[in-house]
């Protein structure tokens, strides 16, 4: 079989987080006393910048606040983030944040088949031990070879660098693996990494480009299993290289 792995992104493709993101955000901001709060059309703005500790200091860099009260304000996003963490993970291991639709199923399938799995995000490890576990089981992490999360590499997607990371981890071959994805961001750190993608868009990335995609399906349910991705990824290595 030429698919080897199967390289999860978490955040929108494994389920959709974001809501449960942003909420936990405003909660944060409430907790350390600041008047702030994203709603749908602000936070689907700030979600071009990847990583909650860097889009909570691009929307401070974007307040019209003197310098000295903004590198104040600087000060507090890791502590601010913490906060953030701690609500959104409760949120999710209270079952507030089901997987999408066809995750668990290809999940299963794989680990039927000896395909390895891995992870490749830019949240936080306590954020996907939350999600995979209150989801999947306790001993769910384990189903895992690779656990790529976001502070772990110097560059967050779009850089390829996390997906480098697992892919050296992982190793083996890239043309063995398949990236799943939601967003251009993520589409364009796994294609940086020379990755097949699979891009199943969320309701926050739904009006994004993804023509560099490999395969755009509405969600993994529409999958209809390993064999149609081994196909695609064999047609594909057959094909002449895309030169630059
Ligand atoms: C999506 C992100 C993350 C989440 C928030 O990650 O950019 O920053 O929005 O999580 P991916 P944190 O799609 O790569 O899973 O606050 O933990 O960063
Ligand atoms: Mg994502």
């Amino acid at each position: 079989m030429m698919l080897q792995a199967l390289i999860f992104d978490i955040d929108g493709t494994f389920a959709n987080t974001e809501e449960a993101h942003r909420c936990a955000f405003n909660e944060a901001f409430q907790k350390h006393g600041l008047s702030w709060h994203w709603d749908e059309g602000e936070y689907s703005e700030l979600l071009r910048t990847t990583g909650g500790k860097e889009r909570l200091a691009a929307y401070i860099d974007r307040l019209d606040l003197p310098p000295e009260e903004k590198q104040a304000l600087r000060a507090q996003i890791r502590a601010i983030h913490a906060t953030k963490t701690d609500l959104y993970t409760h949120k999710v291991s209270s079952g507030a944040v089901p997987l999408r639709e066809g995750v668990k199923r290809l999940i299963e399938e794989a680990r039927g088949a000896g395909v390895a799995l891995a992870i490749a995000t830019t949240t936080t490890l306590p954020n996907i031990d939350a999600l995979v576990k209150t989801n999947l089981g306790s001993d769910a992490l384990s189903f895992f070879s690779v656990i790529g999360a976001g502070d772990q590499v110097p560059r967050k997607k779009p850089a390829p660098d996390i997906y480098q990371w697992v892919l050296r981890q992982l190793a083996l071959p890239v043309v063995n693996c398949i990236a799943i994805e939601d967003s251009a961001h993520g589409l364009a750190a796994a294609k940086g990494a020379g990755l097949f993608t699979l891009v199943t868009p969320s309701y926050w990335t739904q009006n994004e480009d993804f023509s560099s995609a490999d395969w755009v399906l509405p969600s993994l349910s529409a999958l209809s299993g390993l064999a149609e991705l081994e196909r695609r990824l064999e047609l594909r290595s057959q094909q002449p290289p895309v030169l630059p």
